[in-house]
């Protein structure tokens, strides 16, 4: 007589037994970080403990590759981590319950201390949702191994219907079922408490009523947009616009409880503000051209918007901030956003006359969620990394020597402006078009320098001039076309900008560490 059930039947039980006590142990995690802070939840925790140790190439990489979708594949790698993991601990708990019991606890440290030590940590009780998951899972780890084992005397008793092989096969069905509802009815209640919370935040922005800007955008002139298909129109929308940042669960804030305090080096009276306060100043709206310092030479990590804002050179002189060049002790300005991002800005940059600014607008909308609301700042001229701060709440004067902030320490440069670039939009690489006139279109931008002429070269021919849209202002792209005669087989086509001043594009190739990428756009068709 056998006093447990065969191998064919333990192993399936066992793996069984760790997918539901992980189960469990994320279900209730999720609903105690409802409680306690959504984003103290293990998988965004360990998610983001992981996104700031990846390595600065790898992290490159994947925003290259997955682009947008990083943050989904770096969730799924997590989640199918865990479901090994999982696995594991049933195999383990089915011959050493303790020891699988104990696995579960010592990973529901490790999302502890993930979650603690996130810069966004609001204390210990972060701790709280891993280690009550946790508790919960190597509890119903230890049960639901316990009903496939039957302890000797009741193994030894005559079998009945349910315990024909040796084990408590009813027990382990009530224990399994139970547990997987009861989990699935906890995940969806923390789903929805979390969802509830950021109520107030959607409701705040969905009350916002932009003002008119005090200094409205200069009418665009005729002619910014040129009328040719496949070419990134001069205004790239919201939902098109790119998105790049750490955040896996996109902060959403309560504008109504939402303060920006200004301090540090210099800051002979420190300020903190609110987003009424914002709204009440003489805002500006200017067109400025965002660009993202890991966008690859023909990347589509850039866009143009409308921004709506308060200057950020106001707000700081009304603190009593002098730039470096007016004896000021501070040379880079901190941004800190909710989420514990920090970008490092010169201060002289800010302060020197650009449209720098804390941006509450976007494209005539309240910022989306996923880029800053309700506050960001812009500067035109730089890479976003060191300029263009979301969910700001924080901004510390300071120096360069004092402070590296968040990608600095990841090998980027201290100090970023964008690199004169262009872009070919139009003909696609590796296209297919007829002999005849083909029309080669796309961007360039030069932000705060200005773009003064753009031109194409086909194969090793010579540079020809293509013809410039209006120039809305030097902080913004500017299309560019050019009608070329194609005649049959394989053709390289590039592109070269000039900036203001007639700086040309370097054909030198660079990656995009540690300042930005370099080189000139080409692409590859195919004329039949
Ligand atoms: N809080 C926060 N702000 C951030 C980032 C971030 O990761 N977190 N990424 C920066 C980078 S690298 C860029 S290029 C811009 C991108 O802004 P967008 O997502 O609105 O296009 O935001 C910047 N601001
Ligand atoms: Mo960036």
């Amino acid at each position: 007589m056998t006093t447990t059930p065969g191998l064919a039947v333990r192993l399936p039980l066992g793996a069984l037994s760790g997918l539901l006590a992980g189960f469990a142990a994320l279900a209730v995690a999720e609903l105690v970080a409802a409680a306690v802070r959504p984003a103290a939840g293990p998988i965004t925790a360990v998610g983001g403990a992981a996104i700031d140790r990846t390595p600065t190439p790898v992290k490159d990489w994947a925003i290259r590759h997955f682009g947008e979708n990083d943050k989904t594949v770096l969730q799924l790698g997590i989640l199918a981590a865990l479901v090994v993991l999982a696995v594991v601990l049933g195999l383990v708990a089915l011959r050493f319950r303790r020891v699988g019991a104990a696995g579960v606890l010592i990973f529901g440290l490790v999302g502890a201390g993930a979650a603690v030590s996130r810069p966004d940590a609001s204390g210990w009780t972060d701790a709280l949702p891993s280690v009550v998951g946790a508790v919960a899972g190597a509890g119903l780890l230890y049960r639901l191994t316990g009903r496939l084992t039957l302890p000797p005397r009741a193994a030894a008793a005559p079998p009945g219907p349910d315990r024909a092989a040796g084990w408590d096969r009813r027990g382990f069905v009530v224990t399994a079922s139970a547990a997987a509802v009861t989990s699935a009815g906890v995940g969806l209640l923390g789903r929805y408490l979390a969802g509830h919370s950021s109520q107030a935040a959607v409701a705040s922005r969905e009350a916002v009523r932009l003002p008119a800007p005090a200094s409205p955008a200069p009418p665009l002139p005729a002619g910014v947009q040129l009328d040719v298909p496949g070419l990134s129109p001069f205004t790239t929308s919201n939902r098109a616009f790119y998105r790049v940042d750490t955040a896996l669960v996109v902060p959403k804030v309560n504008a109504r409880a939402w303060r920006l305090r200004i301090h540090g080096k210099g800051v002979a009276r420190p300020l903190t503000v609110t987003f009424e306060d914002l709204l009440r100043r003489e805002l500006i709206e200017r067109y400025i051209t965002l660009t993202c310092v890991s966008n690859e030479v023909g990347g589509p990590y850039v866009g143009n918007a409308r921004w709506l804002g308060a200057p950020l050179s106001d707000l700081l002189r009304e603190a009593g901030v002098r730039p470096p060049s007016r004896g000021g002790p501070a040379d880079q300005l901190v941004a800190r956003s909710v989420d514990g991002m920090t970008l490092g800005t010169p201060v002289e940059d800010v302060m020197d006359g650009r449209d720098a600014m804390l941006a509450v607008g976007m494209n005539g909308q309240p910022l989306p969620f996923t880029h800053g609301f309700p506050v960001r700042m812009v500067v035109p001229g730089l890479y976003g990394y060191v300029s263009a701060c979301k969910w700001i709440e924080d901004i510390e004067l300071t120096t360069f020597a004092d402070f590296e902030p968040y990608w600095v320490k990841r090998t980027w440069a201290r100090e970023a402006p964008v690199k004169t670039q262009s872009r070919i939009d139009t003909p696609k690489p590796l296209s297919r078009s007829r002999a005849g006139t083909v029309t080669v279109a796309g961007v360039a931008w030069a932000q705060h320098r200005g773009i003064e002429r753009v031109q194409v070269r086909i194969d090793d021919g010579p540079w020809q001039e293509a013809e410039l849209a209006a120039e809305a202002s030097i902080d913004t792209w500017r299309q560019w076309s050019f009608p070329w005669r194609a005649t049959p087989g394989s053709h390289t086509i590039t592109a070269r900008a000039t900036e203001r001043g007639g700086r040309v594009q370097t054909q030198k190739r660079t990656g995009t560490v540690p300042d930005g990428a370099s080189g000139r756009p080409s692409v590859v068709v195919t004329v039949e």
